[in-house]
């Protein structure tokens, strides 16, 4: 019997009829796909929420979210490595969830599309928490793919609306737990899981104990529930497999979920993805000859202009610093690499300011990223640097020569490329 060759039922009954007649679906198999996500989902939100912490210090993003701005302190930069794993967890974890959220939205189908619609004023608010935890999770992920693809198709801030999304999800997801635990431990109890992993499709039997999950009259099986759960897990650990490379160099090739640059070759020490090349961001490379190029820095009694050279040339003043330190960037991928640079404390000092509480850096990028605001801790930080060489070479055009922002544990939008000048503030 295939899942077509009976008539559909008058009167509409959806759950009796010919639509979901899959032997495997049941609260067991929906409780254990739900055990999974009731694990990974908060990870991935908390780690979300955290990089909007770290990218929203002194940037106002998201923008205009009233109560719901992220606390405002700034994201510790001690590990520098902090930043690179919240977000290459929030990334990778959230796109390996993946076919577990769909394999769970298969397997509650009928309940969707139960019949009748409301039973009862609980049944209303339980389904209007459904439509909110479905409507959320998806629009979350549709948003988050498309923007690690760089891929703004939308017409609003991808920022501000996966904030929101994130919010809105956070609480159905809540609603929807203290709801199903108890039905989902019932359920989890009901079968065996060892047991399960044994079961071979000849031997694979419906659930019993009916319910909106379980079909009426149940199809011949054609998967075993292992065989279900393998192609679930089969397909995270191949997007796993090609996510792990965005954060692991020597398995980069694999990234094929990184658009740009999956192998980048660039000049020696530069080889590593570029998200915006000079080209595209329309820096015209005789602003940036290292001939007619002068970092200016303001905020002090009066602005003070300095050459590359005298950047290169250290002394007491402006000692040259090198540290090993990641690039982040809040698309999903990462880079480690040994910077050499003057520290932003000291130009602040040269520049004739002694506690700065924020430092506006600007560039010849005349529109996207061109300009960012760093706390006045990540300017005093002894590692926050404005880099000139990259392991040991000069900078490449494309990642940012003459000069740009390397600091510990921060997204990579706010280490700007292309620095023409930093204004120092304290108040
Ligand atoms: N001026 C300027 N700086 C910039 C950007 C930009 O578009 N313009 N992109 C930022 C982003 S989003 C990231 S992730 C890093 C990427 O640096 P890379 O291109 O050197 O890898 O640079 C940042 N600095
Ligand atoms: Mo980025």
């Amino acid at each position: 019997m295939t899942e077509t060759d009976t008539a559909p039922p008058v009167g509409g009954d959806l759950r009796a009829g010919p639509r979901f007649r899959s032997p495997i679906r049941g609260p067991w198999l929906t409780a254990v796909l739900g055990v999974v996500l009731l694990v990974g989902l908060p990870v991935v939100a908390v780690t979300g929420l955290l990089d909007y912490v770290a990218y929203g210090a002194g940037q106002q993003i998201p923008a205009e979210v009233g109560l719901l701005r992220p606390p405002d302190f700034v994201f510790p930069l001690d590990p520098p490595w902090l930043f690179r794993l919240t977000q290459g967890v929030h990334v990778g974890l959230g796109l390996v969830l993946i076919p577990v959220v769909l394999a769970k939205l298969w397997s509650v189908l009928p309940a969707l599309f139960a019949s009748p619609p409301v039973r009862s004023a609980a049944h209303l608010l339980e389904r209007l928490s459904l439509l909110l935890l479905v409507g959320s999770i998806l629009f979350e992920i549709v948003t988050g793919v498309l923007n690690i693809q760089y891929d703004y198709v939308f017409g609003f801030s991808f920022y501000t609306a996966h904030y929101l999304g994130a919010w809105v999800f956070m609480a159905a997801f809540a609603v929807h737990v203290v709801l199903k635990l108890p039905s989902a431990a019932r359920a989890l109890r009901s079968r065996s899981l060892r047991t399960e992993l044994r079961t071979p499709l000849s031997r694979t039997r419906p659930e019993e104990g009916g319910g909106d999950l379980v079909a009426d009259r149940p199809a011949a099986p054609t998967v075993s529930r292992r065989g279900a759960l393998a192609v679930v897990g089969g397909g995270s650990l191949l997007i796993g497999a090609l996510t792990v490379g965005q954060t692991v160099e020597p398995l980069r090739p694999l990234a094929f979920l990184l658009p740009r640059g999956r192998v980048p070759d660039g000049p020696p020490g530069n080889d590593f993805p570029v998200n915006r090349t000079a080209a595209a961001a329309g820096i015209d490379p005789s602003a940036v000859d290292p001939g007619g190029w002068r970092l200016e820095l303001t905020g002090g009694p009066a602005p003070v202009l300095l050459d590359r050279a005298r950047l290169l040339a250290g002394g007491p003043e402006l000692p040259l610093h090198t540290a090993t330190l990641p690039l982040a960037c809040v698309e999903g991928w990462s880079a480690v690499r040994t910077w050499t640079g003057v520290r932003l404390r000291d130009l602040a000092a040269v520049a004739g300011v002694a506690a700065p509480t924020a430092a506006i850096v600007t560039s010849f990028d005349p529109g996207g990223f061109g300009r960012a605001a760093l706390p006045g801790a990540r300017v005093l930080h002894p590692d926050s640097m404005l880099a000139l060489h990259v392991e040991g070479h000069d900078l490449s055009l494309d990642h940012g020569f003459p000069a740009r922002i390397i600091t510990p544990s921060t997204p990579g939008v706010q280490c700007t490329k292309w620095v023409r000048a930093i204004d120092f503030r304290t108040t």
